[in-house]
């Protein structure tokens, strides 16, 4: 088995690496290559009057970005990375990478997110963007950890489907035999009927499509979303679940990933504190104002720009609760007191939304009165209405956006950097 590059230390006597190549640097009677693997980059120094003609012609055909292969003996060397260095026995070009390359790995030469992202291989060879990666898979990794411990069943349901659930957001139609379908915006009807199942605690971490036609830095067509949905609970006892989750995968972050860390130069990287505050819909759309030229009035969204008002008053995570019913989707449950607000709720990050949830209406009748209300027509929900008429449990749960959680856990600017072949209106490929 080859060994990873972080495993030759000073003290080691031979090595055989294999790696990128990712720096050639020839100063005559001296010459460097520096090889790099996911774990680190070590220099293989070749004193080319020491070396053997079959090293110093190897050397001669090394483009970079090629993958290499040096078997050699290791001395300790303070100027080089990692307090070590090889000289080699003998180099192998195992794979020879073309030149020009499209995209600078060695980030001499900064790129535009889009050739980045056209050449997504290359690209992720960068330390600063694999760590994106290692983290984003800890992250996922916690999240599981977390739900799994605390008894909920781990679902997948289906991305195709017959009928919209969310409003306002586009469907993406699909060519599904002689039917209409669309991919799923989102497994809110699926997770729900897991409730009249009997399964009590379910998640779900899958992809939710949405066609939006706008192109901004929080906006993906093709999103990853982790699903909760809790029964004999209210949206006060799911919005703690997801407070603890997010404080949970936070800490796993930072206990586990120093080195993808250190990698993308976070110098501070800290769990958010506990008791999210909770900000009444009222409250937020007040703050906002303040801060914008034209005032929000209630039954309006809270859009980009008053969300970056509240989130810099705030400076921390938050919920916005109490929303008015008219702007949240009719399985959000209204208050029986007060019914022109519901017991709906967002999660933000000072920077952005990062979730939304609510306490559902579990009642078939009213149920079908919200679809109506909202000028749906409830024949198209026969499949989710129907469960509601054998024992539907009191419910609640909320869906988190894991793109937009990674991101702005590692402060990247664009969604899209925390995607690894993210889905917008003008991209497809690759
Ligand atoms: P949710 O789906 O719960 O509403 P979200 O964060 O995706 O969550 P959206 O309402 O989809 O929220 O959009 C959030 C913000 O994105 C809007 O408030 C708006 O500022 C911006 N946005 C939406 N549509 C457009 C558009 N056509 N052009 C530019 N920006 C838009
Ligand atoms: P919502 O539509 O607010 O709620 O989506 C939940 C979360 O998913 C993420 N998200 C997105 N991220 C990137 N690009 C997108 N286009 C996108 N759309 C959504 C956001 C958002 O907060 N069914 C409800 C959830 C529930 O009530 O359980 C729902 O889908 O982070």
């Amino acid at each position: 088995m080859r060994v990873p590059i972080n495993t030759i230390t000073p003290e080691s006597t031979s090595a055989d690496i294999t790696g990128w190549a990712h720096e050639i640097r020839d100063l005559g009677g001296l010459a460097f290559l520096l090889l790099r693997d996911r774990t680190g980059i070590i220099q293989v120094t070749v004193p080319k009057k020491k070396a053997t003609p079959q090293v110093v012609e190897a050397l001669k055909d090394i483009s970079r970005e090629s993958v290499v292969r040096v078997t050699g003996t290791v001395k300790p060397e303070g100027k080089a990375p990692g307090g070590r260095e090889v000289i080699p026995d003998a180099i192998e070009v195992v794979s020879k990478a073309a030149t020009p390359l499209p995209l600078d790995v060695a980030e001499k030469v900064p790129a535009e997110l889009d050739t980045r992202l056209d050449n997504r291989f290359l690209d992720a060879r960068r330390p600063r963007v694999s760590a994106v990666f290692k983290i984003r898979s800890a992250v996922q990794h916690a999240t599981r950890n977390f739900l799994f411990d605390n008894d909920f069943i781990e679902i997948t349901t289906s991305k195709i489907v017959a009928a919209a659930t969310e409003g306002g957001t586009e469907l993406f139609p699909i060519a599904y035999f002689e039917k209409e379908a669309f991919l799923n915006q989102s497994p809110q009807l699926y997770k729900q009927m897991m409730m009249a199942a009997g399964f009590e605690k379910v998640y779900e971490i899958g992809p939710i499509f949405r066609a939006e036609e706008h192109n901004t830095t929080k906006h993906l067509n093709e999103a990853t979303s982790i699903d909760v949905e809790v029964s004999f609970a209210t949206h006060e006892d799911v919005m703690q679940v997801l407070e603890d989750l997010v404080r949970s995968v936070y800490s796993f972050v930072d206990k586990n990933c120093s080195t993808a860390i250190a990698d993308l130069e976070i110098d501070s990287f800290a769990v958010p504190e506990k008791n999210f505050p909770r900000l009444s819909y009222t409250d937020a759309i007040e703050i906002a104002s303040r801060g914008m030229n034209d005032p929000i009035k209630f039954g309006d969204d809270i859009g980009t720009a008053a969300e970056k008002v509240i989130g810099e008053e705030m400076g921390r995570h938050y919920f916005i609760v109490d929303w008015p019913s008219s702007i949240r989707p009719y399985y959000a449950m209204p208050y029986e007191n007060e019914p022109e607000i519901c017991k709906a709720f967002d999660m933000m990050h000072p920077r952005m939304e990062l979730s939304s949830g609510a306490q559902r209406v579990h009642q078939h009748d009213l149920l079908v009165t919200q679809i109506t209300k909202k000028g749906l027509n409830p024949d198209n929900f026969e499949f989710y209405l129907s469960p509601f008429k054998y024992g539907m449990p009191p419910h609640a749960g909320w869906g988190l956006g894991a793109d937009r959680l990674v991101a702005t856990m590692l402060g990247l600017q664009n969604v899209r950097e925390a995607v690894l072949f993210p889905r917008d209106r003008h991209r497809v490929v690759p």
